[in-house]
């Protein structure tokens, strides 16, 4: 048999043949289109913005009320380190691995986070993001492949859409490169299409945006922020969140966990989640940030091993990094980034300030003939796949206290902090106004004044 594999014999046999090599070994039988062994990069290449890995790990949530057997799952505790709450949760998931050394790169098998790392773009620069795939430590039976597929773009190359069926994915112990020249500004959402309805509720999902060129642009706002090309500074902003909404269903973690099936249609959320946690963990800080190389996503600092840093006290968190608190100084204009997948509707609400809806689902708020369609609101009702962009204008600081808070939280009860004394199923966060001038200019997405930042 010809040993020269060319990238034609390679869609052909893609369709699920079984070929022999010249050693006589036999190739896995290909569900999807994967990289063959002559693609397999051992040493990762540096031509790229950001490196992804994707692999499985545990993350915490509450763990009272408990759902036995399924929640919290005993194994967490084998996971977690001595004197520290143990985690509760199966997960899958992505980490950033950019800049780490091949050997810690390594070492974050079985150290994923949930949500995955929130990354941006610049419209018309190209981003290229490289995955590797480390495999499932718990599940070493389970050979899967991850993609990213970019949910919404536009201008999309079947190569890099990530859709298995259409383009490559990426196995075990691989590196697959991505190649994005993003047109359209605007919030969108990522996740790993392998599997997808697996593999994106057990974690391997998080939210992308893409900034306009209009940035920069100083006479429409100051700032010279915004969400679009707007042309009349409608859209700009002083400091912008990213909201990204999940569920967890504790059965279909546990099954993952214990090797057991799981039939996805039962499908029922205990927990959902903005940013990776609910509330009222949803108002601590971010885990350590390192400043310097959140170029092209918000990133954590990592320990000599490549593992996430945490904050005292919060040792529970280490893969639960993301903070969702909002904060601002009176009179700022903030821009939320919401993005939903998971798979109900939700129904965000900010009690007390009115939301401007200035995007959705990567799209000005503008008709044909550029009739502005944007409009006032206190409530978005969220589906799954969808995103929003909201901007609200903090009112006036009234005191007393150092901040005024306003709750912003799913206005669909079974979604809220209801239903149980220990809190969980809490899709809640907060927004704290400070007097004007009290924080300085947001260094970062997500910005908490907790944070500690190197
Ligand atoms: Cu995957």
């Amino acid at each position: 048999m010809n040993t020269q594999i060319s990238r034609r014999d390679f869609f052909k046999i893609a369709g699920g043949a079984v070929l022999l090599t010249a050693g006589g070994s036999m190739l896995p039988r290909f569900l999807h289109k994967t990289l063959l062994p002559e693609q397999v990069v051992t040493a990762a290449g540096t031509d790229y913005d950001l490196y992804l890995a994707g692999t499985d790990g545990w993350g915490w949530l509450p763990p009272t009320p408990a759902i036995p057997p399924y929640h919290p799952d005993p194994y967490g505790a084998d996971y977690t380190p001595p004197g520290v709450d143990p985690f509760t949760t199966y997960i899958f998931g992505f980490r950033n691995v950019t800049g780490l050394t091949d050997t810690q790169r390594e070492n974050q098998r079985n150290k994923t986070q949930h949500n995955a790392p929130f990354f941006w773009a610049d419209q018309e620069q190209e981003l290229r993001v490289q995955l590797t795939n480390l495999g499932l430590a718990l599940r070493p039976d389970l050979t899967d492949a991850h993609t990213i597929h970019w949910h919404g773009f536009r201008n999309v190359i079947p190569f890099y859409d990530g859709e298995p069926h259409g383009s490559v994915s990426v196995s075990v112990g691989q590196v697959f490169t991505y190649v994005y020249r993003p047109h359209d500004p605007g919030t969108y959402m990522y996740h790993c299409h392998v599997e997808d309805v697996e593999h994106v509720t057990m974690g391997m999902t998080s939210l992308v945006f893409v900034r306009p060129l209009q940035n920069g642009n100083t006479a429409l706002y100051p700032s010279g922020k915004y969400a679009y090309n707007d042309g009349d500074g409608s859209t700009g902003y002083d400091r912008e969140n990213a909201l990204f909404l999940s569920e967890i269903w504790a059965e279909g973690h546990w099954n993952d966990a214990h090797i057991q099936g799981t039939d996805w249609s039962l499908f029922k959320a205990d927990f959902s989640m903005i940013n990776g946690r609910v509330h009222p963990y949803t108002l601590l800080p971010n885990s350590p940030i390192n400043l310097a190389a959140s170029t092209h996503a918000l990133t954590f600092q990592t320990d000599s091993n490549g593992d996430l840093m945490t904050n005292s006290e919060l040792e529970h968190l280490q893969y639960n990094p993301h903070s969702a608190l909002i904060t601002c100084n009176a009179g700022e204009r903030v821009l939320l980034r919401f993005a939903n997948l998971g798979f109900r509707e939700e129904a965000m609400t900010l009690a007390g300030i009115k939301m401007k809806v200035v995007g959705r689902d990567a799209t000005i708020m503008r008709g044909r003939d550029g009739t502005d369609t944007s409009y006032l609101t206190n409530t978005i009702l969220i589906g799954a796949g969808e995103s929003y962009d909201v901007i609200f204008e903090a009112p006036a600081y009234q005191g007393p206290g150092p901040y005024d808070t306003y709750i912003l939280y799913n206005r669909r009860y079974t979604q809220d902090s209801n239903l149980g004394p220990g809190g969980y199923g809490g899709q809640r966060t907060e927004v704290r106004v400070y007097p004007a001038g009290t924080l300085g200019p947001q260094q970062y997405l997500n910005q908490h004044p907790d944070d500690i930042v190197a």
